[in-house]
């Protein structure tokens, strides 16, 4: 594990670890949740129209984790091994018990997230969310809400570790952008705390 950077957000608050993952792990990670996660290609409601997502997703957690986002609803996917062996790897540094994770897959630059925060009810007030980069690099980029030039972006490399926490999602929007480089596939895990749900966390 390498050094941490932090991304001086000033009114939110990440933390970047370049090569959380190394070695062998990294890569028989990427094999793994590229061959085995349910991968879906879901769409949004636009106008009346279905728009599907330029990227697959997938959603594991906790029985009772249910997201909402852009009108979509989200019953999770049971834990798998590997899933917690990532969770189980970050949550001493994220110094939270994650209940739940989003997978995103980004096939080839033009698969994408847009601009968003991760501000949605269910993740509460200030959310810590550990996000796990596998497969070829690509642009995050930060945009501040009200001052629209506030701007910061990280290469997130094969491997790496990025957690955003305290008012981050309140002050911050993110994306990834689309590009015209050459860029390998990449799996993104974003693991998350959704509040209200009772059980067991490791099952
Ligand atoms: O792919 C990423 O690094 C970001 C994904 C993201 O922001 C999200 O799923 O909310
Ligand atoms: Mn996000």
């Amino acid at each position: 594990m390498n050094p941490a950077q932090t991304l001086d957000l000033s009114d939110g608050d990440a933390i970047f670890y370049p090569a959380f993952f190394a070695g062998g792990d990294v890569d028989r990670l990427f094999q793994e949740f590229r061959d085995t996660i349910a991968w879906q290609q879901d769409s949004i409601q636009l106008y009346g129209r279905d728009i599907p997502l330029p990227r697959l997703t997938a959603w594991y957690g906790d029985e009772g984790t249910i997201y909402h986002y852009s009108g979509i609803e989200n019953v999770p996917e049971p834990w798998t091994p590997a899933l917690l062996e990532v969770r189980r790897a970050i949550e001493p540094l994220a110094g939270v018990t994650f209940n739940s994770v989003l997978l995103n897959r980004y096939r080839t630059g033009q698969d994408s997230v847009a601009w968003h925060s991760d501000d949605e009810p269910e993740f509460g007030e200030n959310p810590v969310i550990g996000s796990v980069s596998l497969g070829g690099t690509r642009t995050f980029q930060f945009r501040h809400k009200k001052q629209k030039n506030r701007k910061r972006q990280i290469e997130l490399t094969h491997g790496s570790l990025l957690i955003m926490r305290g008012a981050t999602q309140h002050n911050w929007v993110h994306q990834i952008p689309k590009t015209a480089k050459e860029v390998h596939e990449r799996l993104n895990l974003t693991f998350r705390v959704i509040l209200g749900v009772h059980g067991r966390s490791n099952t």
